[in-house]
């Protein structure tokens, strides 16, 4: 496997650092009350880019209910990501879709108000993949909890019947809702549960994306190569409430000895060591992600209310 460049791993820590600034102005508005309906935060989580930063532009993503990482990691535009949460006309679904974004020219194709739904659209879309006859693959992102689902199973069991082109990551985050994982779940691994449809699996530490990007490096290429689809279990942890304007009674200390791991955090410093980046140059890629969402987040209160007339358009009937 061919380890990422040295322009690779800047590129992924500004992804990362992007991502990052996006969320927490995205928190912020949320507990402004400017975006209806709340935020489901994936700080701390962004070790996932190290799967998203790997595909092409021809590639697809579903993608879950939590975090910004899948838009900011496949390309999109911050100032219509924000805009769409803020219900505007000049968001990715004309302010209709809230955090339910499809943007089609990213290969992001839209997310269901019920978790699990997107694992048949995304064993549906490998499928005409494969039909279609390109390498192109689908990256399908849930929740350990999401795994739970009839829809998961069913969709694991097909994708490994038609050895499609797919990889499922699996972002466990340790918390199901607000519930911890193991009230919830029967295993402690989701990636055990891979093994009843014989997809090959990996758990990766979710919040170690050097690891996370090898061990999807594998999975890309297998699926890439006709081998199938496999799944990637990356351990990692949801240092937020469920939702923004949410409370949660989690245990302090225990949130504290996981933001001593942050994903972002790790990497910075191991670029820094590995001679990379400098402070300096770190400390400026983080200024410059914190402009560019002050300036989305501009964009999207000044963009103007969709007319109401246009609830009509755009439906099916
Ligand atoms: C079919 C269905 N059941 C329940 C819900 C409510 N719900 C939304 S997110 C969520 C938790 C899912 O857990 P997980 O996949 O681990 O994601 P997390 O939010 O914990 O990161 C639940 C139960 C839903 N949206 N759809």
């Amino acid at each position: 496997m061919v380890a990422p460049s040295v322009d690779e791993k800047r590129d992924l820590l500004a992804l990362m650092v992007r991502s990052r600034a996006f969320e927490e102005t995205a928190g912020a508005l949320a507990a402004s009350g400017e975006i209806p309906g709340s935020w489901l935060s994936g700080i701390g989580q962004e070790g996932t880019l190290g799967v998203i930063a790997q595909l092409r532009s021809d590639d697809y993503l579903t993608y879950t209910h939590r975090g910004a990482y899948g838009f900011i990691g496949r390309g999109c535009d911050p100032k219509r990501l924000l805009a769409e949460l803020l219900g505007k006309q000049t968001g990715y679904c004309k302010g209709k879709g809230g955090r339910h974004i499809a943007d089609l020219e990213h290969g992001i194709l839209g997310k269901s108000g019920t978790i699990g739904a997107h694992a048949p659209l995304a064993a549906g879309v490998a499928t005409a993949i494969q039909i279609r006859g390109d390498d192109a693959v689908v990256v399908s992102v849930f929740g350990e909890g999401t795994s739970n689902r009839g829809t998961t199973h069913s969709s694991m069991n097909m994708a490994a019947i038609g050895r499609l082109p797919l990889v499922w990551v699996c972002e466990n985050n340790s918390y199901v809702g607000s519930v911890p994982a193991p009230v919830y779940l029967a295993v402690a691994d989701v990636a055990a549960m891979a093994g009843a449809y014989g997809i090959p699996a990996t758990i990766v530490d979710g919040n170690d994306v050097m690891a996370v990007h090898e061990a999807a490096a594998e999975a890309i290429a297998r699926a890439r190569a006709g081998d199938g689809p496999s799944l990637l279990e990356l351990k990692t942890y949801r240092t937020r409430p469920f939702g923004e304007t949410g409370t949660e009674q989690r245990d302090q200390d225990e949130i504290a000895a996981w933001r001593r791991r942050d994903p972002i955090n790790r990497f910075r410093e191991r670029l820094v060591t590995d001679g990379i980046v400098t402070r300096s140059e770190a400390d400026e890629i983080t200024a410059t992600a914190e402009r560019e969402m002050s300036a989305a987040a501009r964009f999207a209160r000044e963009s103007p209310w969709p007319d109401p007339a246009a609830a009509f358009e755009d439906l099916y009937a």
